[in-house]
């Protein structure tokens, strides 16, 4: 008998919660970033290995919301931890202990399902540095690959017997055009400064696949002309750079050649205002 379920990656912000999705799934699925909150809506990865098939949800970092984005983050990371079957808990080995996932997430209640403790980034902590954990607790690196077959493992036995909810070979469930947004999202983060990132969102206005090369139309979101005037940059050379970077990581998972059309438009206050939150994909659940 197969088993199948669904295991929420939660945590602060920054413990390493989309990388270790993508090192699981082996495919840059998550969008990664040495800065904070990168994450805005959950990413789901799917692993099949032998008997069982892992359907792994990446979430928002749990944090108290300044504005009204993040409140969509912090509900769209309360509603993954609802809905999975299991609950891996991340936090870095080097700040070791985890308070209390209750505490960390302001929940009212325990959580219904299961937590595995996970620590991450073990890779940064020297083997004599290292605490001696709880005998349940699992020590993770996304970087060496260390402590990824014990929580495969681990996983394994929480799961129930089922058959696979989809094919094998399947490594996501989302559309493309939502992997798209996000690489646009995650170039900015790398091309942009300080707390630009954070002003920023995209939106795949078209994607055409039965072009060659991929035919995608996108707007980058800012919320003041100034931040628009810094996006494109001297003679457009940062918007040129960001598009470059952002085509590169689309075709890389599309395996397809890729021409990104890229446009900057002003939404004013955008984090703020519920009707563009909901319009830019903030508003409901995963997609
Ligand atoms: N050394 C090391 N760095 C890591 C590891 N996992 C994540 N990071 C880094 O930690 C930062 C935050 O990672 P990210 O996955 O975006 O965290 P998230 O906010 O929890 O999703 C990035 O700079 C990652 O490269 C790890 O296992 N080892
Ligand atoms: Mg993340």
């Amino acid at each position: 008998m197969t088993r199948c379920g669904t295991i929420v990656l939660a945590g602060r912000p920054n413990v390493g919660k989309s990388t270790l999705l993508n090192a699981l799934v082996g495919e840059h699925l998550a969008i990664v970033s040495p800065k904070p909150q990168s994450t805005r809506r959950p990413v789901i990865g799917l692993l099949t290995r032998d008997d069982t098939q892992y359907i792994f949800t990446d979430s928002p970092g749990l944090l108290e919301p300044e504005y009204q984005l993040h409140e969509t983050m912090r509900a769209a990371a309360l509603r993954a931890i609802d809905d999975a079957e299991l609950i891996a808990y991340l936090h870095p080995l080097g700040e070791y202990p985890a308070p209390p996932l209750r505490k960390v997430a302001n929940m009212e209640r325990e959580p219904r399902a299961p937590i595995i403790m996970v620590y991450t980034k073990a890779d940064l902590v020297r083997p004599s540095d290292r605490p001696t954990g709880a005998p349940s607790d699992v020590f993770v690196s996304a970087v060496t690959g260390e402590g990824i077959d014990r929580f495969l493992a681990k996983l394994r036995d929480g799961l129930e017997e089922g058959p696979f909810h989809y094919d094998p070979d399947e490594l996501a469930t989302q559309p493309l055009r939502f992997f798209a947004a996000e690489f646009i999202r995650e170039a900015a983060f790398e091309q942009l400064h300080e707390e630009l990132p954070y002003s920023v969102a995209s939106e795949i206005d078209e994607f055409r696949e039965s072009t060659e090369p991929v035919y995608i139309r996108a707007v980058l979101y800012v919320e003041r002309e100034s931040q628009k005037g810094i996006v494109i940059g001297e003679g457009g050379r940062t918007i040129k750079a960001l598009g470059a970077a952002a085509r590169a990581k689309i075709e890389a998972l599309l395996g397809r050649r890729v021409f990104l059309d890229l446009h900057v438009k002003v939404l004013p206050k955008w984090r703020r205002d519920a009707l563009s939150l909901k319009r830019l994909g903030y508003g409901g659940g995963a997609l």
